[in-house]
């Protein structure tokens, strides 16, 4: 077994935010890897997913959540925050995202979670690449530094990288003395299955407008390698037949793209050819319903 210097760090470090601040962009970048799904549309991560960087002696392992946001009404929304509100235990370190240029009463929900715990909260500052004039960011953030103990307080971009080295930097530090949990190499808890789906679901997310993406979701029913190649074959899951015809588009145009997509990520994420293909089916109320829910994954 390796042995590892008694200097090594390792702990966990949870991406905390009202949805859309861009806390999976974030994980993303530091991953220098796409591993969680982003998209313009709140409630794009559905489940809690690791994101372990090992490098310089130092192994974080981010936990990127669904955001936590006010509005609980169906089973999932419940779930997803459940899978939130758990990643502000049982970690070293909380990262607390929030937009640059907008602060919402979901943020401030946040806040008051975090409020609560003992462990150190760095306040990251997201999006200042949307802020012309970054002085106007003082005031907030004086504002915001009353309302809690920050450990640390980073202005970055995430979609473009900046400040994110040193956030990473910074979360290093506050990590305890310990040998890594993972290998070394390994970049997430998640299986490969999972991965590929979340992939299509990204562009599902992406494409279509406002009232489907929430009802929907990928289930893989076929994942396998043969030789080279891996073929894989997803269902996508709506909830009504009308849904289904948009999903496919005119003549599967929609469906063909979607495909097209997922697949061009899955060939670098698993750095593999891939056969992908798509089917589209109505299975109604999967996401209003806790036992659906469980018996496609979704337990917390
Ligand atoms: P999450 O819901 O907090 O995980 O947010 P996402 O990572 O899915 O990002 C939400 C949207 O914000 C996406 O359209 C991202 O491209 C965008 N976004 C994330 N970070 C930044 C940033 O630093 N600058 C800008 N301009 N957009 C960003
Ligand atoms: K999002
Ligand atoms: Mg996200």
């Amino acid at each position: 077994k390796k042995a590892f210097p008694s200097d090594y760090r390792c702990g966990y470090v949870s991406i905390v935010g009202r949805p859309n601040v861009g806390k999976s962009t974030l994980l993303n970048h530091i991953l220098g890897q796409k591993l969680s799904i982003t998209s313009r549309k709140p409630q794009t991560t559905r489940h809690r997913i690791l994101g372990i960087v090992s490098r310089d002696l130092v192994q974080a392992i981010y936990v990127d959540t669904p955001g936590i946001h006010g509005e609980e009404r169906k089973a999932i929304n419940r779930y997803m925050n459940r899978a939130a509100t758990s990643a502000l235990r049982d970690v070293d370190v909380i990262l607390f995202v929030v937009d640059a240029l907008k602060w919402t009463t979901d943020d401030e929900l946040v806040l008051e979670k975090l409020q609560k715990t003992a462990l150190p909260v760095i306040l990251v500052i997201n999006k200042v690449d949307t802020v012309d004039d970054k002085a106007a960011l003082l005031p907030a953030i004086e504002k915001l530094s009353k309302r809690m103990n920050f450990a640390d307080v980073l202005p970055v971009s995430a979609l473009r990288g900046h400040n994110v080295d040193e956030l990473h930097a910074t979360v290093g530090k506050r990590l305890p003395l310990s040998p890594p949990f993972f290998d070394e190499d390994q970049i997430t808890d998640r299986s490969q299955r999972f991965l590929a789906a979340e992939m299509v679901r990204e562009k599902i997310m992406r494409q279509l407008g406002e009232e489907i993406p929430y009802e929907l979701t990928v289930e893989i029913e076929e994942f396998k390698q043969e030789g080279k190649l891996l073929r894989i074959s997803a269902c996508i899951l709506v909830e009504r037949e009308g849904q289904k015809k948009i999903v496919i588009g005119d003549g599967g145009s929609r469906l063909k793209l979607i495909g097209t997509e997922a697949r061009l990520d899955m060939v670098k994420l698993f750095d593999r050819k891939i056969m992908l293909s798509l089917w589209v089916k109505v299975k109604g109320g999967w996401s209003d319903n806790e036992r659906a829910l469980k018996s496609l994954g979704y337990s917390s």
